[in-house]
C-alpha cells in the first residue's frame, strides 16, 4: 500500500530529498529554511515557543515521507519564523529504524532539511537513562553516540568523519541558556523492544549514558549532508535494570507530558540562540 519513491531501490535518495524540499517550499511559501528541528517524545510543545508558525503541512503531502507509526508523534511539518527572523523547519514526523522501511526512509527528513537549506539540525528524542546520575524528566545534551544498529545511512564507499558530530560549538551555546545541562553518550539500539538489563549494563560499560532508538542514524546523515548537529535527549525512564520496575510506553508518555513545559522552554531558548 505504499507509493513512496524511497522504496524503489534504484531511486537516488538525494534527488527524492530535493523533490521533498521543493514540495516544502511550495506548500509553506518559504524558499529556504535556516534551522531544522526534529521533535521526539516529550518535545512537541517547543514548536509553539520557537516563534510564529507561518505554515503547517501534513507530512504525507511531502515526497518520500511516511505516516508516523506512533501515537504522540505528530505527522506534520511546520515552518516557523523566529523573533530574530530565522526560518525553522519543524519535523514532527520521524520514521524509526524499527519500522523496517530501511535507513533511507529513516533519514529522509534530515536530507530534506539539508536540501531545504538548513545548516543546523537539532535532533531531540525521549530515551532511557543508563547513567545513574540521571532522573526521569531531565533533558541531557548528546555529546557523542554509539551506533548499535549495525546499519548506516551512508551507501557505498562514503567515508564520513564523525569527530565532533554533536558540535561542541552548539553544546556550548546550549549551556549559555542552561549552564547546568548535563551531557552524555547516546547509544542507539534497533528496538522496538527495550533492552535487557544485561544490554543496559553493556551500554554503560561501553561508555553509554543514554539508550534510545532514533538519533544516531539521523545525526550521521546530517553530517554527511554538511550540517552541524545539536542533540537533546529527554530522560523519560531509567533503562531496564537501572530502574526496578518494568518499562512501559505509558510511563514514557507520562514523563514526557510532565517535563514538556520545562524542556520546551529550554529548547525554544536554545534555538533562539543558534
Ligand atoms: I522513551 O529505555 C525510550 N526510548 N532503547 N531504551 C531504548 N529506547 C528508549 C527507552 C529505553 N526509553
Amino acid at each position: 500500500m505504499t507509493d513512496n519513491p524511497l522504496d524503489d531501490p534504484t531511486a537516488d535518495p538525494f534527488q527524492v530529498a530535493r523533490a521533498a524540499a521543493d514540495d516544502i517550499a511550495r506548500l509553506t511559501g518559504v524558499e529556504r529554511h535556516d534551522i531544522a528541528l526534529t521533535l521526539g517524545s516529550g518535545w512537541g510543545k517547543a514548536a509553539d515557543l520557537v516563534g510564529q508558525t507561518t505554515a503547517e503541512v501534513p507530512a504525507t503531502e511531502v515526497t518520500g515521507f511516511s505516516r508516523p507509526a506512533l501515537e504522540g508523534h505528530v505527522g506534520t511539518l511546520r515552518s516557523i519564523l523566529t523573533p530574530s527572523g530565522r526560518r525553522v523547519l519543524v519535523i514532527g514526523a520521524r520514521t524509526h529504524f524499527y519500522e523496517g522501511h530501511g535507513v533511507r526512509r529513516v533519514v529522509h527528513s534530515v536530507r530534506t532539511a539539508a536540501a531545504a537549506g538548513a545548516a543546523i539540525m537539532v535532533l531531540t528524542n525521549g530515551a532511557g537513562g543508563v547513567n545513574r546520575a540521571y532522573t526521569p524528566g531531565r533533558p541531557v545534551l548528546i555529546s557523542d553516540h554509539i551506533n548499535l544498529t549495525a546499519a548506516s545511512p551512508l551507501e557505498g564507499a562514503t567515508f564520513v568523519d564523525l569527530t565532533d558530530l554533536y558540535a561542541k560549538r552548539l553544546r556550548d551555546l546550549a549551556r549559555t541558556v542552561d549552564p547546568d545541562l548535563d551531557e552524555g553518550v547516546y547509544c542507539q539500539f534497533r528496538g522496538p523492544h527495550y533492552e535487557t538489563p544485561a544490554e543496559v549494563r553493556m551500554a554503560g560499560i561501553m561508555g553509554g549514558d543514554i539508550v534510545g532508538m532514533s538519533t544516531a542514524l539521523e545525526a550521521i546523515a546530517a553530517r554527511e549532508a554538511g550540517m552541524e548537529v545539536l542533540g537533546f535527549s529527554l530522560i523519560t525512564n531509567l533503562a531496564a535494570g537501572i530502574q526496578e520496575t518494568p518499562l512501559s510506553h505509558e510511563e514514557v508518555l507520562t514523563a514526557g507530558r510532565e517535563a514538556e513545559p520545562v524542556i520546551s522552554r529550554l529548547l525554544a531558548r536554545v534555538v533562539g540562540e543558534l
